[in-house]
């Protein structure tokens, strides 16, 4: 055990890294996949199942939690672990992200930003001193800046209007954090698909020497092509000691290829939104438990798979459960994506460790294109 936060990087294969973030909470292997806790819950799953299948941080909202049940009460309940029952690491997006998404009316300006709860209207404020505050409160151990993040398309003028503004809450929330040695605050890269913007960006938050650095603004409506090349552009900027994580991200080739360019940690909606939708992740690519062909289909969704729910569970079976909108169905989806998931990042930390990356990804690659049938 440690109580300082720290990140080691242990084996390189290419671009793509193998490292260690170790804090008082414990270690997280890289690279990382993040389960997505928004509201203090990974959505249709127990929180031990979860940390069974090989997660070692999740992620949770400040957006969320301040709106409900607020983040003065979860501290005064013990803050946001002893709540949700996850002892283990946790990192908590800043809201601005989600406040763009999904709140109503708002508006941003030097200070911060006014919004409408998108839950019952009230009007909330946040600075990025209320962030940081907020994510204090919930006792995460990593924090991230508040930043803002435009969708794409936009003007190369209104990129770098928000990524300036950005730079500015990056030094706001630094302060605010101040020296807190078993934690962190990640600042977070903003520069839309401008490359000159993505390495000012990543230069000025270079030499705020945080802890660690995010990438945002990516996959936010632009071509994959344009993620990568803002990657392959930004993460060379940024220091080699510390841990990079792409925020937001995404479908497991979208992991592949970002591992590849020099990305350690990920988080995203993907598993457990498409498991409450009827969509299986497999090492055979998307399979749509919705379609009438699972009707009568005795197999399981992947018979080689440890995970009780691809491995002995008929597809006929899930499709009746989607079909009659059951909850066990999401259970057991949300269940199957993640292992997926978590056993892609083991099998991507393996390839990087022995030297083997670039053939696992083919062979990965491959096995999704040729699909179950
Ligand atoms: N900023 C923050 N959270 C985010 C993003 C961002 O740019 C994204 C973009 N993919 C997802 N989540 N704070």
């Amino acid at each position: 055990m440690t109580d300082q936060f720290t990140f080691k990087l242990l084996a390189t294969d290419g671009g793509a890294r193998r490292g260690k973030i170790s804090m008082p909470r414990g270690n997280v292997r890289t690279p990382a996949f993040m389960p997505v806790g928004t509201g203090g819950t990974v959505k249709a799953m127990y929180l031990d199942q979860v940390r069974d299948l090989g997660s070692d941080i999740i992620l949770g909202n400040t957006y969320h939690l301040m709106l409900r049940p607020g983040a003065e009460r979860v501290a005064r309940l013990g803050g946001l672990h002893d709540f949700a029952r996850w002892p283990h690491p946790i990192l908590t997006d800043s809201g601005g992200f989600q406040v763009m998404s999904l709140s109503g009316l708002r508006k941003l300006d030097e200070r911060g930003v006014v919004f409408r709860s998108h839950i019952d209207g009230a009007k909330h404020e946040m600075s990025p001193e209320r962030s940081i505050e907020i994510q204090g409160l919930l006792d995460s151990d990593i924090q991230m800046q508040l930043d803002e993040c435009i969708a794409l398309p936009a003007e190369p003028a209104e990129v770098q209007r928000a990524m300036e503004l950005s730079l500015r809450w990056a030094e706001r929330c630094k302060t605010a954090f101040g020296d807190q040695p078993g934690k962190a605050m990640f600042g977070i890269v903003q520069g839309g698909d401008v490359p000159e913007l993505r390495v000012k960006s990543a230069q000025a938050l270079n030499s705020m020497d945080l802890k660690g650095y995010a990438v945002g603004g990516l996959a936010v409506g632009e071509p994959q092509a344009v993620m990568l090349d803002m990657l392959s552009i930004t993460c060379p900027e940024l220091p080699e000691n510390k841990p990079r994580y792409l925020m937001g991200v995404g479908t497991p080739d979208d992991i592949l290829k970002s591992v590849a360019r020099g990305i350690d940690m990920f988080d995203c909606v993907m598993p457990t939104r498409a498991g409450r939708h009827g969509l299986a992740y497999t090492r055979f690519g998307k399979i749509n438990l919705k379609n009438a062909r699972h009707a009568d289909d005795p197999r399981p969704l992947d018979e080689e798979s440890t995970c009780p729910a691809a491995r002995d569970y008929s597809r006929a079976y899930l499709h009746h459960l989607v079909r009659s909108n059951e909850a066990l169905g999401a259970m057991l989806l949300t269940w199957n994506n993640l292992a997926y998931y978590q056993s892609l990042m083991a099998e991507i930390r393996d390839g990087i460790a022995s030297g083997k990356f670039v053939d696992m990804a083919a062979r990965i690659s491959e096995g999704w294109a040729r699909g179950d049938i």
